[in-house]
């Protein structure tokens, strides 16, 4: 019979066995959101600024399909080098793994993947979310669902425009995923600092993040996950009318193209990158940095509690 286990690299089952800090991490920003060749070179800079605070990364994806917890430098280079590489949510994990396949896990299957192996921090660059069209389409992603029920802390921007940002905040809500701003009371969007809406909760410090965690565990009431939601220093963020351009040139070319479902989300997220010269990679590789970042001392102070 086929082992279905869970594999983990060797560095990070060593740091879960002996309760060190370890940041989970998600590979369809790899394989599916950032444009190669850069998207292998930026893979390998968030396990280094995850280290550079002071955790173990834990990059997951499925090679061959194994699900691993802490891909090794060569499933990494593979995940992010071939063509034939699935895009996984939490549903297709057991039909990748019984197939053989090579699979990228998205937020959803990053995040369930690292709670069930006993990570509590995942760091990633924007949560899936409702799309514009949702109302039509019912396109909203499984992201929300996953994290309502999955008890990790997620170091994000916020999600991009690209989506209906509102709307993603009220299913947010209605799931009972908790949302608090870093050191901001502003959702941020993705690219610009503010996406447009305000938040209840402001965290301030990675201790202050262990502490809710912790809250939330005591209690045991609460089955969902935490956003800490990073906003970057406006000076950093992409010039917003460059954005709300590249945004309207985007919508009206998915629209003409007829792209739907799961292709929505890389089909925009090729076009801003091509779109803006690459100026729009540069803010997204300077986001995933900061959250690896945020997330290792989150982990780190999580740890030492
Ligand atoms: N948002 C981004 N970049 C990404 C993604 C979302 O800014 O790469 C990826 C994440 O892996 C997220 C997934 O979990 O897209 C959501 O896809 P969908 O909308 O098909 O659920
Ligand atoms: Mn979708």
């Amino acid at each position: 019979m086929t082992d279905f286990q869970i594999r983990y690299g060797a560095e990070v089952a060593e740091a879960l066995r002996a309760g060190r800090p370890v940041v989970a991490l998600e590979s369809t920003i790899v394989s599916h959101g950032l444009p190669r060749p850069d998207n292998l070179r930026v893979a390998r800079e968030i396990e280094a600024a995850v280290r550079a605070d002071g955790a173990v990364p834990a990059t997951i994806g499925m090679v061959e399909g194994v699900l691993v917890v802490g891909l090794d430098d060569a499933q990494l280079t593979r995940l992010a080098s071939s063509d034939g590489v699935a895009k996984l949510s939490v549903r297709d994990l057991a039909l990748a793994a019984a197939t053989g396949a090579d699979g990228a896990t998205t937020v959803a299957a990053t995040s369930a993947v690292a709670a069930a192996a006993g990570i509590r921090v995942f760091a990633t660059g924007g949560l899936g979310g409702v799309h514009r069209e949702a109302a039509q389409t019912f396109d909203e992603s499984a992201d929300l669902t996953t994290l309502s029920r999955t008890p990790i802390a997620v170091v994000c921007a916020g999600v991009k425009s690209i989506l209906d940002v509102g709307a993603t905040l009220e299913r947010l809500e209605t799931l009972g995923v908790a949302v608090a701003g870093y050191r901001s009371r502003r959702f941020p969007g993705f690219f610009v600092t503010d996406g447009g809406f305000d938040l209840d909760w402001s965290v301030d410090s990675p201790e202050q993040v262990a502490a809710v965690l912790a809250a939330r565990a005591a209690h045991g009431v609460q089955p969902g996950a935490l956003i800490v939601a990073n906003p970057l220093p406006t000076a950093e963020q992409l010039d917003p009318a460059l954005h709300d351009r590249t945004l309207a040139d985007g919508l009206a070319r998915l629209a003409a193209e007829g792209v739907t479902g799961k292709a929505v989300t890389p089909f925009l997220l090729a076009h801003f990158h091509s779109a803006t010269e690459g100026a729009s990679l540069a803010v997204n590789v300077r986001i995933i940095l900061r959250n690896a970042a945020l997330a290792a001392q989150i982990a780190v102070a999580a740890a030492t509690r």
